[in-house]
């Protein structure tokens, strides 16, 4: 079986809530206190990839985790009923959703011992995604378990890791040998940089990747709330689509590729047609750009993008051209959208055999089908600033979570 590129969505939690705690996220902070609904954020992830399976692309799904947090209020000395709110609230969140977070992946083609390698993110920047990675790593180990992959644990702190929110991979095709492109920060006006450059060398390293490049975020784009560069730049293949103020030393980045990827395409947005305001606001480039069965690239973006008149402008202008985008194809993600996760926050991106991965891990419409279903019966309808210190919420999350990986043949 060729390698092709399988998108793992994270299934957006039962916790899911509005609590403000990304610094430097500005829909997060911006919708602090509001009124979160999981259920329909789940059922709008699921129909993501209802969406993205129609179009013929393979899909595999990453677990929500447990929530609240007991290991890890635990290791605090307290637990959910005694925790401290502050405390409280950074053990609830559903943060696990957004899978391009989860690790960082180099395919087979790219390696040295010609195995797919994934790390583990350790997510220190932020506290609630700072406990996210042992069950991150637990479900990578039965996902992955298979002699094709090596899948790491995280690199230690202080060295912060996001994960292939910072990473993108260029190359001629999915299963030919690519370059990869390692995206750090070193300041962010007012905001962490949260993927320090000392992270991602130690995981192009231990990933034995032949072929890096290792790219500064500019300081303005992590000052207007670009806190991954994925909320400014995504690539596919040949194909870099960019914001101009992504990149510290853009020049030297684009030249790097022009001579290391045949066929190399840049589409690049200038400021002057999209601010990095706007660019921030709609998540355009927070898109899938993938590579269709039936051959030319598509942008799977968030409906928020139609909102925003430059950026839906702009794009209608790109399609009528001539580029390597042809299609442009919207997804409702509003309730992931208002904590800053678009769709290429859900979903990391595993180039593989589909064969070789833990079947439970993979999906149909059957399958989502089933998932549809637990989350319509057991997800909370709606969750409220001041019900996160609610125990018998805590147990219907906790029941809801179980449900759901008892359908899918799992252990909690
Ligand atoms: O880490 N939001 C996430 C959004 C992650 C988006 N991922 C990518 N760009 N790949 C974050 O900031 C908000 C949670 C809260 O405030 O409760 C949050 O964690």
């Amino acid at each position: 079986m060729p390698l092709v590129e399988v998108n793992f969505d994270g299934i957006v939690g039962p916790s899911h809530n509005y609590a403000g705690l990304s610094f430097g996220n500005l829909a997060a902070t911006g919708n602090a206190g509001k009124t979160a609904h999981p259920r329909a954020a789940a059922l709008q992830g699921v129909a993501k990839m209802r969406h993205n399976l129609a179009l013929g692309l393979p899909q595999g799904i990453l677990l929500p985790h447990p929530r609240p947090d007991a290991r890890w209020l635990a290791s605090l000395a307290t637990d959910a009923a005694h925790a401290e709110p502050h405390l409280l609230a950074q053990s609830l969140s559903a943060s696990a959703m957004w899978a391009a977070n989860a690790a960082t992946v180099s395919p087979a083609p790219d390696t040295l011992d010609g195995k797919c390698h994934l790390s583990a993110a350790n997510l220190v920047t932020m506290l609630h995604r700072s406990h996210e990675w042992p069950e991150t790593l637990r479900q990578l180990r039965l996902a992955f378990g298979g002699s094709d992959f090596v899948v790491h644990a995280p690199v230690p702190a202080p060295f912060s890791d996001e994960g292939a929110a910072n990473h993108m991979r260029l190359c001629e095709r999915h299963d030919a040998p690519g370059v990869g492109v390692f995206v750090y920060g070193e300041r962010g006006g007012p905001f962490p940089a949260r993927q320090h450059i000392e992270a991602s060398k130690a995981v192009a390293r231990a990933h034995g990747v032949r072929d890096t490049v290792f790219a500064q975020q500019s300081e303005e784009a992590i000052a207007a709330g670009a806190f991954h560069n994925d909320v400014v730049a995504v690539a596919n293949e040949t194909v870099l689509f960019a914001h101009e103020q992504a990149f510290a030393d853009k020049q030297r980045l684009f030249d790097t590729l022009a001579a290391k990827v045949s066929g190399f395409q840049l589409v690049e947005v200038p400021a002057a047609e999209i601010s990095l305001a706007d660019a921030i606001k709609s998540y355009l480039f927070n898109a899938q750009l993938v590579t269709l069965p039936t051959g030319g690239m598509a942008l799977i973006l968030p409906t928020d993008a139609q909102d925003v008149p430059a950026v839906w402008n702009w794009l209608q202008t790109m399609i009528a051209g001539n580029g390597p985008i042809r299609q442009l194809l919207p997804v409702d993600v509003r309730e992931s959208m208002a904590n800053g996760g678009g769709p290429a926050c859900l979903r990391l991106r595993v180039v593989c055999d589909p064969g070789t991965i833990d079947p439970r891990f993979m999906v149909d419409a059957a399958k989502l089908d089933a998932i549809a279903a637990v989350i319509s019966a057991e997800w909370p309808e709606a969750i409220e600033a001041a019900q996160l210190n609610d125990l018998a919420l805590h147990a219907q999350l906790t029941k809801a979570r179980e449900s759901l990986f008892e359908t899918l043949n799992l252990t909690v």
